[in-house]
């Protein structure tokens, strides 16, 4: 089924100039993009896409991780979306991801991942919602 899911650069990785690199695997792959665009995340919106993280102890630092600059977030579309993107990205823990992924190739951390990609078409949804209110 044709799907479409939301990724984002986290700014690790815009700050390391590697957003053009990292859409480019997406679209030699053969995704199509269906949005685009630069931000800065706001205290609001990093509690709305991380709602189930909130109370999570790692949460504060993830927050102030992802508004330290801004974020190229992306809607990508594709037969199988969500699950050929997160395959693509690799594990959370870029230091246990396998090389070849997005996250084996340009992290080392959990913590500091350089990307996000949603993780079912339920949350593509929300997140896609969230931050392209114009697509949905
Ligand atoms: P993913 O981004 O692979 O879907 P999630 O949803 O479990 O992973 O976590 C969201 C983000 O929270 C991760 N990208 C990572 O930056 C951060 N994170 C998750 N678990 C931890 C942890 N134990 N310590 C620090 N940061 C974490």
């Amino acid at each position: 089924m044709v799907e479409q899911t939301l990724i984002f650069l986290k700014p690790d990785a815009v700050r390391n100039r590697l957003t053009g690199r990292i859409i480019s695997r997406f679209e030699d792959r053969g995704f199509k993009i269906r949005g685009m665009r630069m931000l800065t995340l706001t205290s609001e919106l990093s509690d709305k896409h991380y709602a189930e993280h909130i109370d999570k102890p790692f949460y504060p630092g993830l927050k102030d991780y992802v508004m330290s600059g801004p974020i190229v977030a992306v809607v990508l579309e594709a037969e199988n979306a969500v699950s050929v993107v997160r395959r693509m990205v690799g594990d959370t823990d870029a230091g246990l991801a396998q090389p070849g992924t997005i996250r084996g190739d340009f992290a080392l951390l959990k913590s500091e991942n350089g990307i996000h990609a949603s993780d079912s078409p339920e949350s593509a949804q929300r997140e896609i919602a969230n931050f392209f209110e114009s697509l949905v």
